[in-house]
């Protein structure tokens, strides 16, 4: 397969390089220059382990001459699921001194969805955990492994911590401990260039199979620079890492690049919970860190009823899904932070509410662009600007945001405008200051709490169960989740219940979070008017909670 990728004109390019915005600089050079300015400072910690940026630095030619040892080089892509350990950045760095491509996979993700990505990237490596959450990621390498067969890209598979027996996977530890290569072409990062392809990002989607996110040396590191300039980072920043790495808000808006851009200190927090993380800024020192909503209320209360000395927190960015006004407003002084709310994409546009907006702006609208060439158009049905104030569609443009998927062409044709906007399937509303207000959606998927399901994903195999012959998925509110997911079904015998297509799910190696909370038996699917199914009276027919 070749790489027909869509991205911006020669004009566009030029502009942008004249603008400042893309500095033409490799992650790989990035680090290696890091590594030159704050060699002795700490970039990482990860329980009691710590780098320096000399040491990361190190560690990634270690990582990146075992990779080479594997025949891993330049383009080649490597989907990369870990959790939130160190290892994810050691590997996601190596990987950049070779200029190969890291493939963000979720933690969640499953037979299905990391067969996907292998294939849609021709992925040529998997790094995985041996064990996470209860889960064995090496049966799951098996069999994805099984399934790509032998003509298909995946030639090898890493493994963090044992790798087991005999299945051909390699141990990480033997890899980074490999005699390091001393000469690499290009040595700092493979001889890849700023405008090549970086790293892939996963779509939240909303067709049946999830779309990659193509996104360059330049245009990230731009995405992490403005976010960070946003949020006043420099070389006292410590980012605690609640989030899951592979997701975008946590990874650079502007997350871990973001701060080793400022030559601060990235510390990896296990798990979100409030207590893992307020013994972490306590320890650490912890300046900033990133939540989804979900988390909110039980930070909250923890920061009341426990004794934690946050002293040293200043901003909490919450994003990812909408944040409820109130819960804005009590989380910044329990925990004595400025809050910042995050309405971003994979695809690109990232909207930030200032440190110094008034607390109604911070609470009640979703933030504005954080670059000044970001383009948002907010359209009516017709693809006509509607006037600030009224609710439109969400359509942009600009120096960090994809002009194509990943080897998606026929998805491009309708996921953007002729002239290259992204059609984000948000619904907002623009305050004169340029803030926005998230309203709605108009795309096919859930968000709960900031994971997204595509509806057509799930439903696609929900249809493979023998006792249902039609299925729709729908979001409707929710307290914990902002929106928890229904399953409408058609079943002429008896329905299956919901822990049964949970299971059912789970055999079609689906990840969990993509099960539907509620199953709900119905004797017909409702129509529009052109003959779509009508999830807005499906959700009109639920009893209220
Ligand atoms: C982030 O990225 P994705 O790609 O997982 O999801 C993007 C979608 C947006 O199009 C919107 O539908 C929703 O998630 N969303 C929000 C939101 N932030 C994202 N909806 C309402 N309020 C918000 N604050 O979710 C993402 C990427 C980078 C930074 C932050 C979030």
């Amino acid at each position: 397969m070749t790489d027909t990728r869509r991205t911006w004109s020669e004009a566009e390019s030029a502009r942008y390089r004249a603008a400042g915005y893309w500095e033409g600089v490799t992650f790989g050079a990035r680090l290696r220059a890091g590594a030159a300015r704050h060699g002795e400072r700490v970039a990482l910690v990860d329980g009691d382990r710590r780098w320096t940026y000399a040491q990361l630095d190190a560690e990634a030619d270690r990582v990146a001459g075992g990779l080479r040892g594997l025949g891993v080089g330049r383009g080649d892509r490597v989907v990369v699921q870990l959790p939130n350990r160190a290892e994810f950045l050691l590997v996601w760095f190596g990987l950049q001194r070779l200029g190969a491509v890291p493939v963000h996979a979720m933690p969640g993700h499953r037979r299905r969805e990391i067969g996907h990505l292998v294939r849609v990237s021709g992925a040529v490596a998997c790094v995985v955990p041996d064990r996470h959450a209860r889960f064995d990621h090496r049966r799951l390498m098996r069999e994805v492994r099984a399934e790509q067969g032998a003509d298909g890209s995946l030639r090898h598979v890493v493994v963090v911590g044992d790798p087991g027996p005999d299945d051909g996977f390699v141990s990480f530890e033997a890899l980074r401990t490999a005699p390091p290569l001393t000469s690499l072409p290009g040595s700092d990062d493979g001889g890849a260039h700023a405008s090549d392809v970086a790293l892939l990002l996963l779509s939240g989607g909303t067709t049946g199979l999830p779309k990659l996110i193509p996104r360059t040396h330049d245009d990230y590191a731009y995405n992490a620079r403005a976010c960070a300039e946003v949020c006043a980072l420099d070389a006292g920043t410590v980012y605690l890492a609640v989030l899951p790495l592979g997701f975008n808000f946590a990874f650079a808006c502007p997350g871990v690049l973001g701060t080793l851009m400022a030559g601060g200190t990235v510390v990896v927090a296990p798990d979100p919970s409030p207590q893992t993380a307020f013994a972490l800024v306590e320890r650490e020192r912890v300046t900033l860190t990133s939540l989804t909503p979900p988390l909110v209320p039980h930070w909250t209360e923890e920061a009341a009823a426990g004794s934690w000395d946050l002293g040293s927190l200043a901003v909490v960015q919450v994003g990812g899904a909408r944040l409820p006004e109130d819960h804005a407003r009590k989380l910044g002084p329990a925990l004595g932070v400025t809050v910042q709310q995050v309405f971003g994409m994979a695809e690109g546009l990232i909207n930030l509410t200032r440190l110094d907006d008034s607390e109604d702006l911070i609470c009640a609208t979703q933030g504005r662009p954080v670059s000044p060439d970001d383009e948002v158009l907010v359209v009516d049905d017709d693809g006509e600007p509607v006037p600030d104030g009224t609710a439109g569609e969400l359509l942009t443009r600009g120096p960090y945001t994809l002009r194509g998927y990943y080897r998606a062409e026929e998805h491009d044709r309708t996921a953007f405008t002729p002239d290259g906007f992204y059609r984000s399937g948000d619904v907002v509303r623009r305050l004169p200051s340029g803030h926005l207000v998230v309203v709605g959606r108009i795309k096919d998927q859930i968000n709960r709490g900031g994971e997204k399901v595509a509806a057509a994903e799930v439903e696609e195999q929900l249809l493979t169960h023998p006792a249902i012959t039609a299925a729709a998925l729908v979001g409707v509110p929710d307290e914990r989740w902002g929106e928890r997911s229904v399953a409408f079904v058609v079943c002429p015998g008896a329905a299956p219940g919901a822990r049964e297509i949970a299971a059912h799910l789970r055999e079609c190696g689906l990840a969990g979070y993509k099960a539907p909370d509620e199953v709900v038996p119905v004797a017909d699917l409702p129509l529009t008017a052109v003959g779509k199914v009508d999830k807005a009276e499906l959700a009109r027919r639920l009893p209220r909670a």
